[in-house]
């Protein structure tokens, strides 16, 4: 059955790709999710893939941080959708990893989303995008969604709005 492939390069990425698997749990798409890095643990991170992908990943959801390689090497063994989140930490708080995560030679992209919190959500939700071109029951939940989030701005604006 198919499934998204989330890849840690670490597991002090979790307290933030939580909020991507939350988002999946609240959409009921099924991920597995796994910590293994293109540094410390090469061999078992280029073995992974090509598992995950037999055994079902139709998309690929990588997480690192400082000189984030993680998400490019996934892109150069699998033609699946790889999208990229880069961690924040490291001595520039993230531009680093957000720059080697995107700066892709061309014919090998990584779909790179923003740092922090956001970007672990929206990287649940871009897949999840990308699976509702065929999924139309997920298509649906989708479009709710989006009118369950412009109904939260009118409320939130209700609490504190002040016009003349
Ligand atoms: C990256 O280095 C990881 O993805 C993490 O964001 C960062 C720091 O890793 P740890 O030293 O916390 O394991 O490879």
């Amino acid at each position: 059955m198919n499934f998204v492939s989330i890849v840690l390069g670490s597991k002090s990425d979790y307290e933030i790709m939580k909020h991507c698997t939350d988002t999946f749990e609240k959409f009921n798409v099924r991920y597995e999710l796994i910590v293994s890095s293109a540094h410390r643990s090469s061999v078992r991170t280029k073995t992974y893939i090509k598992e995950a992908e037999e055994k079902g990943a139709v998309a690929f959801i990588a997480a690192a941080g400082m000189a984030a390689h993680l998400a490019g090497t996934l892109a150069s063994i699998t033609t699946k959708p790889v999208i990229g989140v880069p961690m924040k930490g490291g001595a520039m708080d993230g531009m680093d990893a957000m720059l080697s995560t995107v700066q892709m030679p061309a014919g090998m992209p990584v779909g790179t989303l923003a740092l922090g919190k956001s970007g672990a959500v929206n990287a649940a939700y871009f897949t999840m995008q990308i699976l509702a071109i065929t999924d139309s029951e997920l298509a649906v939940k989708l479009k709710e969604d989006r009118i369950v989030q412009a109904k939260k701005v009118e409320t939130d604006s209700l609490e504190i709005e002040v016009l003349l």
